[in-house]
């Protein structure tokens, strides 16, 4: 991401802003890690309430939508948390709900009292960002995943859902941005699976471990039914076409995986990705992959219940196999409203609308 080396830069031109110890080139020792750092990275400072903070670039306007997305990660690598946060439905210009990304920066006096903050949207900036102008509904930032790949780049995916691609409505897109990456990646990418089509919302839920992304399609269209839902899994390391190479489309329906795809559940609306370390291995070369299908219809012997929803977790190894047997055992792991629980009706209960 372009704005990381002009971070680095900055910080190396403002000693009184680094950490005691902290090197801002590639041959100086690495900064603590942030876990390491609290003492110095303080909580941020507290704003008056309702009022917003001079920090934050743009103005708070009614139906922004400002934090309803939220990732941590340490952009610049200072060993301070930076905070990504989500606005879909700011609007730019004369767009409406084309959506934006602020990342505001971590210091040792707190949350946006160093580094200035970036602001990220359609049409300016760099790379595929620049690229693709904003657009009425593109709802960048509807989705946010950041952390550190395995080789220790920091990395941010921004789910665009609304996106209008190829004359389909809604197929929507995810920008991949890492050091002097930054990409968009779609349903008719090279290696990705499932069809672009309308409403198939690809990027409404993104989720990343140190090796690996995730991608949400909850409006796949499968066996001509709608809604059923698609989850494309990626590595960090770029394709020969560029982009974050695709690995792995999975569905309800695909080999190993528990339950059947049907129209309406919505496979893939909500994801969580943790590293996962295989018994033996000296690193956690995998990951844990949680996917939500709120719109799931349960059943208890012969009576349905609509939109009850379902959790599958399931392990993604190093190459990015989706393998049956996820934490050790025969099968993915389903989880569920335990039917009847307290009484209470499971139908409408979107279980695994949001997952964390
Ligand atoms: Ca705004
Ligand atoms: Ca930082
Ligand atoms: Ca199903």
């Amino acid at each position: 991401m372009e704005p990381e080396r002009r971070a680095r830069v900055s910080a190396c031109d403002t000693p009184s802003q680094s950490p005691p110890g902290a090197g801002c080139g590639p041959d100086t020792p690495r900064p603590p890690a942030p876990s390491s750092s609290a003492s110095r990275c303080s909580r941020p400072r507290q704003a008056p309430s309702g009022r917003p903070v001079d920090f934050v670039p743009d103005k708070a306007e009614a139906g922004d939508g400002f934090g309803s997305q939220l990732a941590v990660f340490d952009h610049d690598q200072d060993g301070c948390s930076d905070l990504a946060v989500g606005v879909p439905f700011e609007d730019v210009g004369m767009v409406a709900d084309a959506g934006a990304v602020t990342v505001l920066y971590g210091s040792r006096n707190g949350l946006g009292q160093g580094r200035a903050a970036v602001h990220l949207q359609q049409g300016s900036g760099t790379g595929a960002l620049k690229d693709r102008p904003s657009t009425v509904g593109d709802l960048m930032g509807a989705a946010l995943a950041a952390g550190t790949t395995a080789d220790d780049q920091p990395y941010l995916v921004i789910g665009a859902p609304g996106k209008n691609l190829k004359g389909h409505v809604n197929a929507g897109l995810i920008y991949y941005l890492r050091g002097d990456t930054s990409v968009s990646v779609h349903e008719d990418s090279p290696g990705v699976q499932g069809v672009i089509g309308d409403n198939h919302r690809f990027g409404s839920a993104v989720a990343g471990s140190p090796n690996h992304i995730a991608v949400g399609t909850p409006g796949e269209v499968l066996n001509n039914s709608a809604d059923v839902g698609m989850v494309q899994i990626m590595k960090h390391q770029l394709s020969t076409d560029g982009v974050p190479a695709p690995v792995a489309g999975v569905t309800q329906d695909t080999d190993g995986i528990s339950d059947a795809a049907e129209g309406g559940d919505q496979f893939g609306a909500s994801l969580a990705m943790v590293p996962y370390r295989p018994s033996g291995a000296v690193a956690a070369t995998d990951s844990i992959l949680a996917v939500g299908s709120p719109g799931e219809t349960l059943w208890v012997g012969t009576t349905s219940f609509p939109e009850a929803g379902m959790v599958h977790t399931l392990r993604v190894t190093a190459s990015g196999t989706v393998r049956t047997n996820a934490m050790g055992g025969t099968g993915d792991t389903v989880l569920t409203h335990q039917p009847g629980l307290n009484g209470l009706p499971l139908t409408g209960k979107a279980f695994g609308m949001a997952i964390r």
